[in-house]
């Protein structure tokens, strides 16, 4: 199990990385793998890394939410920041509602960080310099939560991040209330075309939402929701990635194998063309 001193030394050497990283970074590659929520999941996130070895993936972006509401918040941590440092280019760290102290203080990373006030502090001032979004090869938007209206992309902020970070698609028309409470927001398939004819994107993904099946398409399969944490708090779910080679995108499912006591691939669905009619 990694020490604290080794977070503490990872999180300040990744600090400076993050602070140089703009509101919304730009990726491009043939091959990207996107993950979403790990949740404290060591064995997941090691899971789906062990699967990218042989995907001849070179890039990956994760949407956020590592820490909290599981085992293992350092652990997943360490080695998301350690990838981070090795390869800063090629590893996309976005950040989720739960790289924030708020969240923090009841949900398991300030228990995992022994109650360590200074600590928590400090890893909540380096989340709060983690980019809110990326676009990848000039047409997908990738974010933790959603957007807060058909803004232009150019206009985000690490400072004002919160509906990012927070907002949920909806099949409601318009921005609505949200059930999580009072500050995160809905936002309707209306809002979403508009949002990505004003910046001439061709679809999102996101996590946020804890699945099923691990993954979800919304809007005419234009929105792509996917959770990466199988038995997520005791829930009986499946977790999911996907893989965009080469314009196509299929999306791996993955559940636990209680006879063999390890992860394993459940399912590969294809999910189209990044550039042809089903995710454009
Ligand atoms: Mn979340």
């Amino acid at each position: 199990m990694p020490a604290l001193e080794d977070l503490i030394e990872l999180l300040e050497t990744a600090h400076g990385i993050f602070r140089k990283e703009k509101a919304v970074v730009s990726v491009n590659s043939p091959c990207v793998m996107f993950i979403g929520d790990i949740h404290a999941n060591i064995k997941a996130l090691e899971f789906i890394l062990e699967i990218k070895k042989n995907s001849g993936c070179d890039t990956l972006v994760l949407l956020g939410d590592y820490v909290d509401r599981g085992p293992n918040s350092i652990a997943v941590l360490s080695k998301l920041l350690k990838l981070k440092i090795a390869q800063p280019e090629k590893i996309v760290l976005l950040r989720g509602n739960h790289e924030t102290k708020e969240m923090n203080i009841s949900y398991g990373f300030f228990h995992d960080l022994d109650f360590n006030d200074d600590l928590l502090e400090f890893s909540s001032t380096v989340f709060s310099e983690i980019p809110v979004a990326a676009v990848v090869n000039n047409n997908i938007f990738c974010v933790h939560g959603g957007i807060p209206g058909p803004v232009n992309i150019r206009t985000i902020t690490k400072e004002d991040a919160f509906e990012y970070l927070w907002n949920d698609p909806s099949s409601v028309s318009g921005i609505t209330p949200s059930a999580r409470g009072i500050g995160p927001k809905c936002f309707g398939e209306d809002i979403f075309i508009r949002f990505l004819q004003e910046n001439r994107l061709s679809c999102m993904i996101r996590g946020h939402s804890a699945l099923k099946q691990g993954y979800e398409w919304w809007f005419g399969r234009k929105l792509l929701s996917i959770f990466s944490t199988p038995e997520y708090c005791g829930y009986s779910n499946n977790g999911a990635f996907a893989i965009l080679k080469d314009g196509e995108m299929d999306i791996h499912v993955f559940g636990y194998d209680f006879h063999n006591n390890k992860y394993t691939l459940l399912s590969t669905s294809e999910g189209g063309s990044a550039h042809g009619n089903i995710i454009k």
